[in-house]
């Protein structure tokens, strides 16, 4: 990489078999901007993505060496690029890149260090495929822009949260109790495994911003900055979540108000300080208003003025805000059936489209309550034509496992990017996204060996990259390129043995964990507080908003307008009158949508209640599968990976069995319904 930083360069991989050839190589356009116009040099004294002088990090696999002169080989970039020229092949834009195989030689062409960097991956993705036959340019552009990890991890360990709130990957790999860890080439090898599973952008600290991680924009403000020298080579930037009321905690001034003349001029001091110490800075993140976060309402003001007040002194230095869309009453009253968080986020921000700055990106999750296992689309998503929105996942597996449970998630986001608001044939999410601010996910990442704790968690980091980069891709395509670099099945004893269980065992994880979990879209049923295992009513009788409405007669939210919260009118046509009728509303979405009998029988041919006991046993018999065709792969797949994906696997039963009997006898109990199969229903 320092190769390509610098000059464009040769790789040459050695080993058995005969040498393969790979030049990287500029072009001669050279990128107008990065993503929302990075500082050129002269600006900031510092060029983004360049490699330090002498810096030791290479992006190359074990088993290549490297030059920096193509030598004879660069008759082989001069036919790559008149091949590019002729099929059209134009700028390639920020971070984009072309794949030529003019002869004997492949080319990796760019405009830019980070178009290099992306096809030097693809080339390690393509692995010997990359050394067939000749073929014409193959040009790959982002599809999103920004391609970002939000961290939730925390300075200090929080005493309920932990180090990392909703972490289950160890501690950070950032700080520890209060300190930064400071372990370079932890977070160098982190910034090259992002690189190579295409995210560019990482926000750094949690969204809840408690006093220590407050200070992270003021007088700690170098830790940051360490951590995006380590990063820059592997073109990440970095970005840090930020307190709305860091003026008051951090500055002293009796108010954060965002119309405050005293309040700008902070911001606007801090920001500028921010830039001199991190010149190619992302921006900020920011959750107001929410969950105890301070934010605007305090004084009046709404989250325009909150998010533009932030926009305004990053808009020199080409930096955004990310304002977190994910505003709702968690002290509601559970007896009031007319308030409905669903409807929150598209209340607050709906009407506020078009007073954002250009700057600001307004950070959606993905459905309108809280990243569970199913909901439907956030209609935010198709409210705000004149505003710059991102839309967030979450790869940490909160609501899907917690890494303890194998939970593919890909499947799950491919359908939410292909989703259209607006009906079949219009933009989709992916387009939404595309188009403003890109694609964001909670990170997954700790200092645990395995990166994710569950192994097989690593594949939804990939597959988040590469869904952001690529949002067409098939998650089993995904699957395969993650498996095929991770497991490296080509050089094991049994090739189709590995990657066919692996199949079986990921592809349609995240639908077994939707059948024995909370049924039919409802949600939750999780323990409070930590939100693993079930507990039907456990959120039932409290503030936060998220209820089933289960009695002795039926189940589910009656989020219509004819008889119930209105939440249904939030959408555009069509979703708007297929959500509202019982008769059209998908399956898998019932629950959310409307209160229903339990002998209210589905598309499927099934009742409610039948469908529910049928899907909790489906789901512990698919996991009890996986049990069994994970030892099957004992000596194929590394013992230390072995091991502990098989204790996951016990504690993943184990969970199972307790959702499908507590799930099971609830509405068993409450129905009076026996199932019709004579199973055992407790
Ligand atoms: C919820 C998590 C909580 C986060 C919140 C958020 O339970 O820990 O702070 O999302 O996104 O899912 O801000």
């Amino acid at each position: 990489q320092r190769a390509c930083a610098e000059h464009g360069g040769t790789v040459r991989r050695t080993g058995d078999g005969p040498p393969v050839q790979l030049v990287l190589a500029l072009t001669a356009h050279r990128s107008a901007a990065r993503p929302d116009a990075t500082p050129t040099a002269t600006q900031s004294g510092r060029t983004p993505n360049a490699a330090r002088p002498g810096s030791p990090e290479t992006a190359v696999r074990p088993g290549w060496t490297e030059a920096v002169d193509p030598g004879p080989l660069g008759v082989n970039v001069d036919a790559a690029r008149a091949d590019l020229a002729a099929a059209g092949g134009g700028p390639l834009g920020p971070e984009g890149f072309a794949v030529v195989r003019p002869g004997e030689v492949t080319v990796v062409l760019a405009d830019d260090q980070a178009g290099l960097l992306y096809g030097l991956f693809q080339v390690v993705r393509l692995g010997e495929a990359a050394y067939g036959p000749p073929h014409p340019a193959r040009v790959h552009r982002p599809a999103m822009r920004r391609r970002m990890l939000d961290h939730w991890d925390n300075v200090d360990v929080h005493p309920v949260m932990g180090q990392v709130e909703r972490g289950y990957a160890g501690g950070s790999i950032f700080w520890r109790a209060g300190h930064p860890r400071r372990d370079r080439d932890r977070v160098r090898a982190y910034g090259r495994l992002l690189a190579a599973c295409g995210v560019n952008a990482v926000s750094v600290n949690n969204v809840n911003v408690h006093a220590t991680e407050a200070r992270l924009l003021t007088d700690r403000l170098d830790e940051v900055a360490e951590i995006a020298d380590l990063l820059r080579p592997y073109g990440i930037r970095v970005h840090l979540s930020v307190t709305f009321a860091a003026p008051v905690v951090l500055g002293g001034l009796p108010t954060a108000d965002p119309l405050d003349e005293a309040v700008r001029e902070w911001w606007a001091e801090t920001t500028q300080r921010v830039y001199a110490h991190i010149p190619d800075f992302g921006g900020y993140v920011v959750k107001a208003d929410s969950e105890g976060q301070p934010g605007p309402f305090s004084y009046g003001r709404d989250h325009a003025d909150g998010a533009n007040l932030l926009a305004g002194p990053l808009e020199p230095y080409g930096g955004v805000v990310h304002w977190r869309a994910f505003v709702y009453d968690h002290r509601q009253d559970w007896r009031d059936r007319s308030t409905d968080r669903a409807r929150a986020a598209h209340d607050h921000f709906a009407p506020l489209d078009g007073r954002f700055r250009d700057n600001v990106i307004v950070q959606v999750k993905h459905g309108p309550m809280d990243f569970q296992t199913r909901e439907p689309v956030s209609p935010v998503i198709a409210a705000m034509p004149g505003t710059r929105l991102a839309v967030e996942f979450q790869v940490t597996q909160e609501y899907t496992g917690q890494q303890q449970h194998v939970c593919y998630l890909a499947p799950w986001w491919s359908e939410l990017l292909r989703f259209a608001p607006w009906g079949d044939g219009e933009r989709t999410v992916a387009d939404v996204a595309a188009d403003g601010g890109g694609l964001v996910a909670v990170s997954n990442v700790g200092d645990d060996p395995f990166w994710t704790g569950h192994p097989l968690a690593q594949a939804n980091l990939y597959a988040f990259g590469r869904l952001a980069w690529d949002p067409k891709l098939r998650p089993e395509a995904v699957l395969d390129e993650w498996l095929d670099l991770t497991f490296a099945p080509a050089t094991s004893a049994d090739p189709a043995l590995l990657r066919r269980t692996l199949h079986q065992i990921m592809d349609d994880s995240w639908r077994s964990y939707e059948r024995y979990t909370a049924p039919l879209g409802v949600g939750f049923m999780v323990r409070p507080g930590h939100h693993y295992g079930p507990d039907v009513d456990g959120y039932e009788y409290t503030p936060w908003g998220t209820y089933h409405f289960a009695d002795r007669d039926g189940v589910g939210v009656d989020r219509t307008r004819a008889t119930g919260t209105g939440f249904t009118g939030q959408y555009p046509p069509p979703w708007s009158q297929t959500y509202e009728s019982l008769a059209a509303c998908p399956d898998e979405l019932l629950l959310f949508f409307h209160h229903v009998p339990y002998d209210h029988v589905l598309h499927s041919g099934s009742t409610v209640v039948q469908h529910i006991y049928d899907t909790h046993f489906d789901g512990v018999a698919e996991v009890e599968a996986t049990c069994r065709r994970w030892e099957w792969l004992a000596g194929l797949v590394d013992p230390t990976v072995h091991a502990r994906v098989t204790e996951r696997l016990a504690e993943q039963l184990r969970c199972a069995q307790e959702w499908r009997d507590q799930v099971n006898a609830y509405f068993h109990r409450k129905s009076g319904v026996p199932d019709a199969h004579g199973r055992p229903l407790h």
